[in-house]
C-alpha cells in the first residue's frame, strides 16, 4: 500500500473512531457508514451462503436451515446507544454497538451450532472480537443463542476498513421461543413475574426438546462420519 493510501486509511480509521459529532440519521454521512455495514454484511453473508453449499455439496450434510442478514434500522440504533446510556455520537455507534449489522444463522440441532461456531472461528479473514454463549448460561429471560461479533476486512478504492459484524446462531427451537419473546417481552418489559417465569419455563422445556433432538440425530447426520458425496477438500 503506498504511503497516500495509507495517510487516508489512517484519516478514515480517525474519522469513524473519534468522531464525537451527533448521529443525523439523515444525513449523508449516517448513509455513508451504514454502507460500510451494509458492504461487511455483504461479504459475512457470501461466506456463509458459500460454507452452507459446501456442507450440502461436498459432505451431503445439511445443518444450516436459514441464514438472514439486516442493517439495525436508524431509531433502533438511537433506542439502543441511549439504553446503554451512551450520547448519539458516531462515535459511540461504532465503538459501543456490535449489532449495527447483524446476521442470523438457524441450524436445525444444538450440536450443528457448535460445529458452525467452530467453523466460523476457523476462518481466515474474520476476526473474532467477542463470543458469548447463551447456550450454556442462558438469560434470565430463558434467551438462548450464540452471539459472536466479529469483524471484517473490506477492502476499498482508498484502503482496508475492518467492520463489526454481529453473527447469532441458534436452533430452529430457540429461534421460535426468540421471536415470540421478542415480541411478547423483550424491550417491552410489560409482563408480569409470572408470566416470565413461564416464559423461562417454555425455553428450558424448548431446550430439552432440541437435546433429544440432537441425540436422534447424531448418527444421522454427521459431518465426520458422513460420506463425501463428490470431492472432499481435503
Ligand atoms: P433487537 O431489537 O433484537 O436488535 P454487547 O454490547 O455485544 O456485549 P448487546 O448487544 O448489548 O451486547 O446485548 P446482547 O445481550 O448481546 O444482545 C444482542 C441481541 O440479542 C439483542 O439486540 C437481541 O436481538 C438479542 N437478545 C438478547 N437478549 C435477548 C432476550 O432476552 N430475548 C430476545 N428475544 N432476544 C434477545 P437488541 O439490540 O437488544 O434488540
Amino acid at each position: 500500500m503506498s504511503e497516500d493510501q495509507n495517510q487516508t486509511l489512517v484519516s478514515m480509521n480517525n474519522f469513524l473512531k473519534n468522531s464525537g459529532e451527533s448521529i443525523d440519521i439523515t444525513s449523508e454521512k449516517y448513509n455513508k457508514l451504514m454502507f460500510l455495514y451494509n458492504s461487511a454484511l455483504k461479504i459475512v453473508n457470501t461466506k456463509l451462503e458459500i460454507l452452507k453449499e459446501e456442507l450440502k455439496e461436498f459432505y451431503d450434510y445439511s445443518p444450516i436451515e436459514d441464514i438472514t442478514s439486516r442493517i439495525k434500522k436508524p431509531e433502533n440504533v438511537i433506542e439502543k446507544l441511549s439504553r446503554k446510556d451512551y450520547a448519539p455520537t458516531y462515535a459511540n455507534l461504532i465503538n459501543h454497538l456490535n449489532d449495527v449489522a447483524g446476521i442470523r444463522i438457524i441450524c436445525n440441532f444444538k450440536d450443528d451450532v457448535y460445529k458452525i461456531v467452530e467453523l466460523i472461528e476457523s476462518f481466515q479473514d474474520i476476526r473474532i472480537i467477542k463470543k458469548k454463549d447463551f447456550i450454556k448460561n442462558p438469560k434470565k429471560s430463558g434467551y438462548r443463542s450464540i452471539h459472536l461479533v466479529t469483524e471484517v476486512p473490506i477492502n476499498f478504492s482508498k484502503g482496508v476498513v475492518f467492520i463489526k459484524v454481529e453473527i447469532q446462531i441458534r436452533t430452529l427451537g430457540m429461534n421460535f421461543w426468540a421471536v415470540l419473546e421478542h415480541k411478547l417481552n423483550y424491550k417491552k418489559n410489560k409482563l408480569s413475574e409470572k408470566d416470565k417465569k413461564t416464559l423461562v419455563k417454555y425455553a428450558n422445556m424448548i431446550n430439552k426438546i432440541d437435546e433429544k433432538l440432537s441425540v436422534l440425530s447424531e448418527e444421522e447426520f454427521n459431518i465426520e462420519s458422513s460420506n463425501p458425496k463428490k470431492l472432499t477438500l481435503n
